[in-house]
This record gives C-alpha cells, structure tokens and sequence, in this order.
C-alpha cells in the first residue's frame, strides 16, 4: 500500500490514525475541508514513524470533482470525512450520505480497489444490554441522524463492493479517543494504537470484499459487540480501558448500573435532548 487517501484527516479520528499508519514507502494524502494550517503537528510521541510523504489537498467531501482528482494514483482510502456527531437532517443528508456516496463513486470512476469507511456504534445505537455482544450482522437500530448515515454509509459500501467488485470494511467505530473521556468509554474506547493496528488490518487483509467489524479495545468492561470480525482480519487488540478507570471514576464519579447512559449502547446519543456531557 504505498498511497493511501485518508479522508476527515484534520478530525479527531484522522489525527489519532495519521501517525499510526506512517510508514517507510507510504505516502498518506491527507484530505480535509480544513485549511493545512488547521493539520495538528504529529506528535511527540509518534515521533520516528513519520510518513516518506504527506501530501494535504484542502476539499470537502461532496465536491466529485475535487474527489476524483485526490483519488488519482491512491491504492486505497480511507473515510473519516463528515460530521461526526448529531446535525439537523439536512447537513447530515449532504455532508455524510451524499459525501459518502461522492467518495464510493470516485474510487470507482478512478479505479481505488479497496474503502475503509469509518461507521460507528451508532448504527446499532438503540441495542440494549440483554443483547450483548452484538454480532455484526445484528438489525441496524440507528440513535440519531448521524446513526442513520453511517447505516446509508455501510449500505453504500454493500453496493459498490457487490455491483463493482471494490473491497469495503466498515469499522463500526467504539470510541476512538486519546483517553476513555467519560464511565461509558472504560467500555467502549478504542486506543489510539488499537485503532492504528485495526485500521492497518483494514488495508492489509487480503480480499476482504465486503466486511462490517467492530472497532473496540479489550476492554475489561466491555464485551458489547463482537471482536470476531475484527479479528477475522488478523486484529488482536492489546490495550483496555480499565488503566484510566480510577482516573475517570475521580473526574465524573461512580455511575450505577441502572444509569440511563447505560440503557442503550448509543449512551448519551439516545437521550432525546443529546446531553453531550454524560
Ligand atoms: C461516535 O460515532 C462519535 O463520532 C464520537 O464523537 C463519539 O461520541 C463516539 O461515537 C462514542 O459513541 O463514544
């Protein structure tokens, strides 16, 4: 894999995965409707895996044109690039479906062989614990709008892989964050470095054709969804959550089981009022 497209790479997903998976011989293209002013510098800890290239091409994600010219010579691409929490319909309709379905078809027209396109636990959002793990192929029970893309993202993904012969894996993304953020995250979080092993699992796997996987670290408190996609792709996660628990019990408390947060596995995104702060 010696280009790789990484689309949203100015987001909060795209920084955590762009030192990851610099390597010796790869050129990561780095697209974002953010200015290259606005690209975090790499950080420390990252430092000694830097990319031979990085290229940045400022362009939003539903603008076909401009897609089809930053997929020219790319190998494959990954997509982080939309809105990565609830909007109004409208914005989420252009910039998640239609940005999705402009990506899918400019690898087409251009011929990118693989997508790895970033979906989320919001798609089965509205699951509960009594069904847990949930397997991959469980009934999509989306939380929000945002929830209702990423199942138009997968379902794009089904289409141009059966009707076009791509490869697509769609990582039902956990929790990517630095750190577990809040009680619900010693559950749900994917490390930095899990992420960058799953994701280069996403690019390496041989033939994958169509997947639907789970993006979560082994994590003590988890077992909500299966690993067993994941692994199928020669994933092995190796951090857990439970490291940071005394940290986060001391900033946000113990939470009970009976913690409405913990309902659902969407949490706080199935609160009608969206409590961003739980
Ligand atoms: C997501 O899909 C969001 O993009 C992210 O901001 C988190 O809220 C994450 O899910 C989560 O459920 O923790």
């Amino acid at each position: 894999m010696s280009r790789i497209l990484i689309t949203g790479a100015v987001g909060g997903v795209g920084t955590i995965l762009r030192p990851q998976l610099a390597a010796p011989g790869r050129t990561l293209r780095l697209l974002d409707i953010a200015p290259l002013a606005d690209l975090p510098a790499i950080p420390a800890a990252a430092a000694g895996r830097t990319a031979d290239g990085e290229e940045y091409v400022q362009a939003s994600v539903t603008d076909a044109a401009a897609m089809e010219k930053a997929c020219e010579g790319v190998d494959a691409i990954i997509h982080l690039g939309g809105i990565s929490v609830e909007a109004p319909w409208e914005r989420i309709h252009e910039v998640n479906i239609g940005g999705t379905c402009t990506v899918f078809e400019a690898a087409r027209r251009t011929g990118v062989p693989r997508v790895v396109f970033a979906s989320s636990n919001h798609v089965v959002g509205f699951h509960t614990p009594d069904e847990y793990p949930l397997p991959e192929t469980v009934t999509p029970l989306p939380d929000t709008y945002y929830g209702v893309s990423k199942v138009a993202g997968e379902a794009l993904g089904a289409l141009y892989a059966h009707r076009y012969g791509l490869d697509v894996i769609c990582v039902r993304i956990m929790s990517c964050f630095p750190e577990p953020a809040n009680p619900r995250m010693l559950a749900t979080w994917l490390s930095p470095d899990d992420a960058g092993r799953l994701f280069e699992a996403c690019l390496t796997a041989e033939k994958p054709g169509y997947r639907v996987v789970y993006g979560v670290s082994d994590n003590t408190r988890g077992g909500w969804v299966s690993q067993e996609g994941a692994r199928a792709l020669g994933f092995e996660p190796r951090d857990n959550a439970e490291a940071y628990a005394s940290q986060v019990r001391e900033r946000a408390g113990e939470v009970a089981d009976d913690d409405p947060v913990l309902a659902h596995l969407g949490g706080q995104f199935c609160f009608p009022n969206l409590d961003a702060d739980r």
